[in-house]
């Protein structure tokens, strides 16, 4: 019975804990923050969903990271402020994707941004995307209707399965 009721918990510490991960990501991978890096491609690498994390690391001033508006991506553009949402200038910066939207990352020192240094990413709510993938699967349920003193299942069905998973086991 012991046995049992580790692989039980077991198997319901995976379906718990999977749907609500967290990822963090560093931007570039090992390539980190840099120049000559093609973020384009980085950024369609991974599907980003709420709650992940994204890592800049970089040598501090001589790169930094801006989250800007969609227009400010386009046309590397910040004078004034104009179109800067918030400035991460640490050299390791942990940004925490907390909305459900597309966001856009530059790096503004002069020339950068045009020679690479911009990304977008749509972050997705991750109770939509993740739900087929939280519904329990076949083998739990069979352990579970053991634990749940048969209550659910025609009585004889259950004491017969329950003989053959206690020979199993
Ligand atoms: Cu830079």
């Amino acid at each position: 019975m012991y046995y049992y009721s580790f692989l039980f918990i077991i198997i319901l510490m995976m379906i718990l804990l999977e749907p609500g991960k967290s990822e963090v990501y560093t931007v570039g991978d090992e390539e980190e923050w840099n120049s000559d890096v093609n973020y384009g491609s980085w950024s369609h690498k991974y599907n980003f969903t709420l709650g992940d994390i994204l890592v800049f690391k970089y040598s501090k001033n001589e790169h930094n990271a801006y989250e800007v508006t969609e227009a400010s991506y386009q046309s590397c553009d910040v004078s004034n402020g104009n179109g800067v949402l918030a400035k991460y200038e640490s050299g390791e910066d942990e940004v925490e994707l907390s909305k459900v939207k597309k966001y856009f990352f530059i790096c503004i020192i002069a020339g950068h941004c045009f020679g690479g240094m911009r990304f977008a990413i749509n972050v997705s709510n991750v109770t939509a995307v993740k739900i087929p993938e939280s519904e329990p699967n076949p083998p739990s349920k069979s352990l579970s209707f053991t634990f749940a003193g048969c209550q659910n299942w025609n009585l004889l069905i259950c004491l017969v399965a329950s003989g053959i998973l206690f020979k199993l086991y």
